[in-house]
């Protein structure tokens, strides 16, 4: 009957909250390693090219880890450091422009801050010059303690305009094993880069075969970056680091764009309608929290999701922040996942181009309210996101909270 469903529901609920709550607080105190793999999509993820798994080891972590089967990138012409932006500030990167570069005076109350509030030493490891995408400028603003660039590494083993990642990852271990603990780190990897030129002696793989280049390159690229994260992991075990660390791994934005569509049509063995290349923006999100069991979910998600899921799984509460980001591990999520572009993902549908796509077939839909639904609040986010940025908005974080907090007080007494 329907009071038996309603009542295997509030069970259900009942887990989940419990689930949510047990989550608070999970990783406390732990080190948090970010580690961003440059353009590393979902789709190589259990995937193989030429009877070969691309992520053999990546593959291996996630049954260990909490995977996210539909996290998406949200970046635009900023790339990397919109990611960079996302993942510290939970809000919208801009529409034009990088905003590391139009926007690094402004005020933000960023991810590093909070964690070195919270007894955190932090610092970013990337082997290219501090000045790309105006980082030694931003980080500043961001709270990072240090910035290890180029000029940190030994460069040793070189492609495109850094150290090649395994290098990069050995030497950022050397890094860590040094570091004031607990730390909160970001690795950003950088050979699976466009135009994925690599030498014939570090292919794991062979490339696929198509009329694009560059579809057939990323494949030996990204399963370069796959070995780079094991050597990483046993290196962090090794160093006896790994017990007192949490590692998260997540795709910076795509890597191959539209322009080989038909190229990645015969990969994928189906039509990309703009449906399925929405879902192409997805990239990996792995969370792997030594001792805990693996767990893969298919919630909708995004980067602007990161900071509050990892700042819940931490059991690490911030009293006043202005954020879009929601903890993915939350009772009442509403799963919409907005992308720059106004584009949005919810479970039941993608909207792109002014179409609703039916997610069950791909098709568009007749019932566009299912849509129009959403209009209102994509539009306040990225509008209210692009105010903060513009008008330096978190200025007045601090003070405007605080104002509430007196009217709380003016008020009658809570019960
Ligand atoms: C540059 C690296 C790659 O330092 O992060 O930048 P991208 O081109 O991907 O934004
Ligand atoms: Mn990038």
């Amino acid at each position: 009957s329907e009071d038996e469903l309603v009542e295997i529901m509030g069970y259900m609920e009942e887990q989940e909250d419990q689930r949510s709550k047990d989550l608070f607080g999970a990783a406390r105190g732990k080190n948090v390693i970010l580690i961003t793999a440059e353009s590393v999509q979902n789709f190589v993820i259990n995937n193989t090219v030429n009877g070969e798994e691309v992520t053999p080891f990546l593959n291996e972590l996630i049954k260990d880890s909490f995977y996210f089967e539909e996290f998406y990138h949200q970046t635009a012409q900023g790339k990397t450091s919109d990611s960079e932006f996302l993942i510290s500030n939970s809000l919208y990167p801009l529409p034009r422009g990088a905003v590391f570069f139009t926007h690094a005076s402004n005020e933000y109350y960023a991810l590093p801050e909070i964690m070195k509030e919270n007894g955190y030493y932090t610092a970013s490891l990337h082997a290219n010059n501090g000045s790309f995408w105006n980082r030694n400028v931003m980080y500043d603003q961001l709270g990072y303690d240090r910035f290890y660039d180029i000029n940190d590494y030994e460069i040793t083993n070189e492609v495109g305009w850094g150290l090649k990642d395994i290098d990069f990852m050995e030497q950022s271990l050397e890094h860590l094993v040094n570091m004031e603990q607990p730390f909160y780190t970001n690795l950003i990897t950088l050979t699976n880069h466009f135009p994925f030129d690599l030498d014939e002696e570090d292919h794991f793989i062979d490339p696929f075969n198509s009329n694009s280049r560059t579809l057939n390159q990323y494949f030996p690229t990204v399963r370069y970056t796959d070995e780079a994260i094991k050597v990483f992991f046993e290196g962090l075990k090794d160093a006896g680091l790994y017990e007192d660390s949490i590692v998260v791994i997540f795709g910076d934005h795509y890597g191959i764009s539209s322009f080989h569509n038909r190229a990645m049509e015969q990969y994928l063995e189906k039509d990309v309608t703009p449906f399925v290349e929405v879902q192409l923006q997805q990239v990996p999100l792995i969370i792997h929290i030594p001792g805990m069991e693996g767990e893969t979910l298919s919630t909708v998600s995004g980067q602007i999701d990161l900071r509050p899921t990892l700042l819940h799984l931490l059991g690490i509460t911030v009293e006043n922040q202005t954020i879009f980001g929601k903890n993915l591990f939350s009772e009442e999520l509403e799963e919409l996942v907005i992308l720059r572009d106004g584009s949005f993902i919810t479970p039941e549908v993608i909207y792109t181009n002014n179409v609703c796509y039916d997610k069950r077939n791909g098709l568009p839909m007749e019932e566009i309210q299912l849509c129009e639904h959403y209009f209102e609040e994509v539009d306040r986010q990225l509008s209210y996101s692009d105010r903060i940025i513009y008008g330096d908005l978190l200025r007045f974080e601090q003070s405007v909270t605080a104002d509430d907090e007196e009217i709380v007080e003016d008020g009658p007494a809570p019960k």
